[in-house]
């Protein structure tokens, strides 16, 4: 039986990723952090096999520990601050955890791989945040990379660390520039879920209005369920390497909401929509559209869902649990 640790299993990617390889036969370890964590149970009821241990990516020793525990062939490294904007009020604490964290996860599993004698694989989760001010239209795996968030910039440092272990030890780590990917199980405080469940309110009639920020920015999103499976993917090649994972099309705020409330029946969008400086962030990433040539022809893989049946689903979803709070 392969076992793979996952960090962040308790994000949307952990949980997709965890039901994938528990689908695959895998023995699954989730690293959780923190006393009496709220995510726990949410965890154990979606994939209910798997080993849930205790630990902090801020803490080596105790990676250490984890990484003893669960003997793990496959590591898979999702946990982080996640959301940008919160990055610029928390930069020094975004860059320990998204940052330094990996660093701590890499060393703990370099550590571990020495008392084993078969390989450790490793996978980092990147981001496309990392183009930040694009330098080049749609982004490769060669693009300069010029993050505009503490965020990106933290990625950007794990990024080249998950390389220079590759280089340094011969650590088969992959890492995998994501674009933007989305599902039912977005948490709300991203621009996606936060319309999918606004329409859904507004259809039902709880709320009356949706309050944004910058409707211009363009976005590459793709459905997480699809995403876990290039990390699983990069992980089964015999050379480790780095590769971008999108769908190449791309779509900005409006076109979110013009599906969103188009998926409710809602024509006339516009007057439920406001904006406020609030939502505002300090340097924008205006445009993303990846360019995931390299992933479809080395790892046969492709997206299946595409952006209007990505809106559709999510509205749905929305709209079945929100009608269930209400009953
Ligand atoms: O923002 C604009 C906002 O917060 C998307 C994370 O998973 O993907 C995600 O990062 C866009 C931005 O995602 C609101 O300014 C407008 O241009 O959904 P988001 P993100 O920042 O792109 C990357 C790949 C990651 O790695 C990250 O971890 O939407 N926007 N009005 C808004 N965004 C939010 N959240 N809320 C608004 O009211």
């Amino acid at each position: 039986m392969t076992r793979a640790l996952i960090t962040g299993i308790t994000g949307q990617d952990g949980l997709y990723l965890a039901e994938l390889l528990v689908s695959k036969g895998y023995e699954v370890f989730g690293l959780i952090r923190g006393q009496n964590n709220p995510k726990y149970d949410l965890v154990r009821q979606t994939v209910p096999g798997v080993t849930l241990l205790t630990g902090d990516l801020t803490d080596v020793s105790s990676l250490v520990r984890v990484l003893a525990a669960a003997q793990p062939d496959e590591v898979y490294n999702l946990g982080a601050i996640s959301f940008v904007a919160y990055s610029w009020e928390n930069a020094s604490l975004t860059s320990d955890v998204t940052g330094k964290g990996v660093l701590n996860v890499l060393e703990a599993t370099r550590l571990y791989a020495a008392t084993t004698t078969s390989e450790v694989r490793f996978y980092q989760a990147s981001s496309s945040e990392m183009f930040g001010k694009v330098q080049q239209v749609p982004q490769t795996e060669a693009t300069l990379l010029w993050p505009r968030s503490p965020y990106g910039v933290a990625k950007v440092f794990g990024h080249y660390m998950t390389i220079n272990y590759r280089e340094s030890y011969g650590m088969h780590a992959s890492s995998g520039i994501l674009f933007n990917h989305e599902s039912p199980r977005r948490g709300p405080e991203f621009v996606t879920r936060k319309v999918s469940q606004a329409v859904a309110r507004i259809k039902l009639g709880l709320k009356d209005e949706i309050v944004l920020g910058n409707l211009d920015a363009k976005r590459d999103w793709g459905f997480a369920g699809d995403y876990v499976e290039a990390m699983w993917l990069m992980l089964q090649q015999p050379e480790a390497d780095d590769y971008v994972i999108a769908t190449g099309k791309t779509h900005s705020i409006r076109d979110l909401l013009a599906a969103a409330f188009a998926a409710a029946e809602i024509d006339d969008w516009e007057r439920y929509v406001r904006q406020d400086e609030r939502f505002m962030r300090p340097a924008e990433v205006d445009l993303l559209v990846g360019d995931a040539s390299k992933a479809r022809e080395r790892l046969g893989w492709k997206p299946r869902v595409d952006f209007e049946s990505l809106v559709g689903m999510m509205v749905e979803n929305d709209l079945a649990e929100q009608s269930a709070l209400v009953r």
